[in-house]
């Protein structure tokens, strides 16, 4: 497959001003009549017009009103004998497609007897010929024609202009987009859909009418989603100054997507997983997922829409940039500075356990990749959350206020155009002039050229005669495919030093004139910096790279009375909740090392439990805080802190400190319980969604706890709960309780759950990932996903449930999926040929469960290699699989 590169880009040969777009829905075969103006650009060296297409049948092509001559190369329609000059002309193309035939849900597709549509990254060309490239942004007029019974709701972008009845119980509608976009925005709906309606008038005292449509009978489910929307346009106001720029903003959910949501221009189309949400069938989780989801989406629509990409290879100048901006918009939803740090927390958990093994591993690649084959494959967690991390040090870099200065200017400089990371840094350095950014900022960008996880390795040396204490940071970053050494890279590093009594101490570098209040951030540059702190009276502990101040591993020596005295003490919420993981996951590390973990082994010490039962009974500490510090480490995390992998004997050891927490801390849990019982109305903000995640990990324990001691009460009370609960959140909760502790109450709740949610297809997901992700118990895991797969409600079509079960699995079991016999991997490698079939970007996703391969202690190693050059060997691959296991080979 051709490799396409950075380097190569050139501006279009062509600028296409205006698009006429005419649609006769039809699921077998839709009409597409396209109709053009265009202009040479006269920058570039003149060449014929050559249209991306794929899998479209051509009818008719037309310059200026007259039939033209024209070839095809490969899938790109030529066009050679156009006017000449810098004169505008039409060129007219008719073609037709088979929505009804797509399973790979990109272009123009149908889901429940409904018309959606995908465009990005590369979908327009399934729709019509056109230059389906991001830096190509025309005006689109779109009339849509279609049964009218079946399709009462015809949608499109912009402002629907005119509509009325046709021949035949057809009708139509005609929507005109006021704003020029890329391809990559453009959207249409049709089908029977209602809505959920909300006038609003912005600070900018303009009217606007938000709408979410959904399904018939799924209207309770919108009244989430339409206030994290209202919520996102006032943030949006009051942060930035961004209004909404168009009359009508609409949300469209539907049940076939492959990804979460996608922003086109005023007609967002979503993945119902992100819209539908009540609270008898969605969890805090799904609330929560829900209010940053529609965030994302809407905030793209000034970053992605009214400034975009200029190449797919700046892709993270707008995911990058709106992911720091959904995740600033949750913590500023959140009324208590402690949900803040929690949200900081969960984000900096999902970038360690994904990005960081990414970074690692065969699919590495910079934040702005210098190549790809297959540009779906790259909308990855380096794009979206690495990226997130470099705007958000920028933000610490120039100050928050420094930052909506940047964006200002980015906005008066570029608003309108296609253009590149480099214009994003640039503008916010600009706006900055005075700051470490401006002054740093071509080393800054190493963050956006250089991959891998940088590590920054500290020392810290007391010397009391001196009242003195020197912190030696050093940085590294291993090499990754093509970048064999790295230059050093721009570190902020948020500090403090905690004294005897856990305070912190001001803070005085050698040299300077007086204190400085904690807490500090300074700025490594160099491969290694020293930092002499006086006034020192005694050896302090130091809490670095407070609030994750940098997306680097950090390494310092600390003992384990240290971190104690962090995890006890550290006014930074992020360092304290490190320190407690720090400590597990070296106790983890050591039992793994030890030659085997029995039955009943106890791998956490007296003094981490005693910790953990300090923070459970702590007052002053939230349930949210609580839970995350009394989350152990996951099992790919703690793969990532190893050399060689045994994922049998991570699970083992994982497994065996459950199990000590849950016994050596039953009293705690049980009265964890009792106290965290809210009897008022479900209500899914921050503090509330806490003390429901505490009380169910509570549940858990409880559970755990009794199946080692063989007592049923706390199965029994977990399964009264499971019944009686007023939330999805209670009932789920109560039914994972006593799936993943493995009691006999299961087999009887699982049937009941389904019974109870068998028309809601994003419980029965639930339902399903539950028992593919439970945690294994003697293999049993494989047969109940096989057997799971022979279930009525199961498809591999569609991508919510093949993920629910064959991802979940895969991606999210890894005991249950790398066994010694290699049946995992043999199922792997069948479902990602089978899928490649069906849907390309939801194999490829799969195709990456074996990134890590390498890894593997054997015999996991060799049997995982051999699993995927099987992959690799099949003929047909599509490009985005092929792209994965040839890298995962090479
Ligand atoms: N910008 C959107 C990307 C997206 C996508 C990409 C490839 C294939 C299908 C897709 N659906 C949505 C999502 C976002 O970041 O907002
Ligand atoms: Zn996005």
């Amino acid at each position: 497959s051709a490799v396409i590169n950075r380097a190569d880009y050139i501006a279009p040969a062509y600028w296409i001003d205006t698009v006429d777009l005419s649609f006769d829905l039809d699921p077998a075969k839709t009409r597409v009549l396209n109709k053009m103006t265009l202009r040479r650009n006269a920058d570039v060296p003149a060449e014929p017009l050559k249209l991306d297409g794929e899998e479209l049948n051509l009818a008719r092509v037309l310059v200026n009103g007259q039939g033209t001559s024209f070839r095809m190369e490969g899938e790109q329609l030529v066009l050679e004998n156009l006017p000449e000059g810098a004169e505008a002309f039409e060129l007219e193309i008719f073609t037709t497609c088979a929505p009804v035939k797509n399973t790979k849900l990109m272009g123009l597709y149908v889901s429940n007897d409904s018309f959606f549509t995908q465009c990005e990254a590369e979908g327009f060309r399934r729709i019509t010929y056109f230059l389906d490239r991001p830096d190509v942004m025309a005006s689109y007029s779109v009339t849509l024609r279609a049964d009218k019974a079946k399709y009462p709701v015809l949608l499109s972008n912009g402002n629907l202009v005119e509509q009325g009845e046709l021949e035949g119980g057809r009708h139509f509608a005609k929507w005109v987009d006021p704003h020029k976009k890329p391809a990559y925005l453009f959207a249409l709906v049709a089908g029977q859909l209602v809505s959920r309606e909300q006038r609003i008038t912005s600070r900018a005292g303009k009217e606007h009418t938000l709408q979410v449509y959904v399904r018939p009978g799924d209207l309770d489910k919108t009244e989430h989603a339409m206030n994290s929307l209202m919520h996102s346009v006032a943030w949006d106001e009051a942060r930035f100054g961004l209004s909404l720029d168009l009359e009508r903003f609409m949300i469209v959910a539907t049940s076939d997507f492959n990804m979460g949501a996608m922003e086109n221009k005023g007609l967002n189309i979503f993945n119902t997983k992100y819209v539908l949400a009540n609270q008898a069938t969605a969890t805090d989780t799904d609330y929560s997922n829900i209010e940053s989801v529609v965030g994302h989406e809407y905030f793209h629509n000034w970053t992605g829409n009214r400034i975009t990409c200029r190449d797919w290879f700046q892709l993270s100048l707008k995911e990058g940039l709106t992911v720091f901006r959904d995740q600033e918009f949750s913590q500023d939803l959140c009324f208590e500075p402690s949900a803040r740090a929690v949200k900081r927390i969960e984000d900096v958990r999902v970038l360690r356990t994904a990005q960081f093994p990414e970074d690692a591993g065969p699919m590495a690649h910079p934040v702005r990749p210098d190549s790809y084959i297959e540009i779906s494959n790259f909308y990855t967690v380096t794009i979206y959350e690495k990226g997130a991390e470099v705007v958000r040090m920028m933000q610490t870099l120039v100050g928050r206020d420094g930052f909506a200065k940047g964006m200002k200017l980015y906005f008066e400089r570029h608003d309108g155009q296609a253009v590149t990371c480099d214009d994003f840094a640039q503008a916010i350095a600009d706006a900055n002039p005075a700051s470490d950014l401006a002054r740093l900022l071509p080393q800054f960008k190493r963050w956006y050229s250089q991959a891998g996880t940088p590590r920054v390795h500290g020392t810290g040396v007391y010397d009391a005669a001196a009242r003195s204490y020197t912190l030696t940071l050093s940085q590294s970053c291993a090499s990754t495919a093509g970048q064999a050494v790295k230059e050093p890279f721009v570190i902020p590093v948020g500090l403090g030093l905690l004294d005897a009594d856990g305070a912190d101490l001001p803070l005085q570098l050698a040299g300077e004139a007086a204190p400085v209040a904690a807490p500090r951030t300074f700025v490594l540059t160099e491969a290694g910096q020293t930092l002499t702190f006086t006034h020192i009276d005694a050896e302090p502990v130091p809490s670095i790279l407070r609030g994750f101040s940098a997306p680097v591993v950090l390494e310092f020596d600390y003992s384990d009375a240290q971190l104690l005295h962090l995890l006890a003490n550290d006014i930074d919420p992020f360092n304290r909740w490190e320190a407690g993981q720090r400590l597990a996951v070296r106790s983890a590390i050591e039992s793994i090392a030890a030659s085997a973990c029995p039955a009943g082994a106890e791998p956490l010490n007296d003094a981490y439990v005693q910790a953990m039962r300090s923070v459970l009974r702590d007052p002053a500490l939230d349930a949210a805080f609580k839970e995350l510090v009394l989350t152990l480490p996951g099992e790919t995390y703690i793969a990532e802190q190893l050399d060689v992998v045994d994922p049998q004997r991570i699970h083992a050891v994982r497994e065996a400190m459950r199990a000590q927490l849950a016994t050596a801390l039953a009293d705690d849990w049980a009265v964890v319980y009792e106290a965290h019982q809210d009897n008022g109305a479900y209500t899914p903000d921050p503090l509330s969604s806490g003390r429901r995640a505490l009380a169910g990990m509570a549940l858990t324990h409880l559970c755990i706890a009794a199946t080692v001691s063989g007592d049923s009460v706390w199965p029994g009370k977990t399964y009264q709960r499971f019944k009686a609960a007023g939330n999805m959140t209670d009932r789920f909760n109560a039914l994972a309780a006593l799936v993943s502790s493995g009691h006999a109450l299961a087999a009887e709740a699982l049937p009941r759950f389904h019974a109870m949610f068998k028309d809601e297809a994003l419980v029965i997901d639930k339902w399903f990932s539950l028992q593919t992700g439970a945690p294994d118990r003697g293999g049993n895991i494989l047969p109940a996903v096989k057997q799971l797969m022979k279930h009525a409600d199961f498809s591999l079509r569609n991508p919510n449930r093949a993920r629910s079960v064959v991802s979940t699995f895969c991606q999210g079991n890894p005991a249950g999926f790398h066994r010694a016999d290699a049946a995992g991997y043999v199922f792997w490698s069948e479902r990602v040929i089978e899928l490649d079939a069906i849907n390309p970007q939801v194999a490829a996703r799969l195709a990456r469960a074996l990134d890590r391969w390498s890894k593997l202690a054997e015999p996991y190693r060799s049997a995982a290699r051999e699993a995927i050059a099987r992959v690799a060997a099949k003929s047909d691959l599509s490009k985005d699989t092929h792209e994965v296991v040839s890298r995962a080979l090479a």
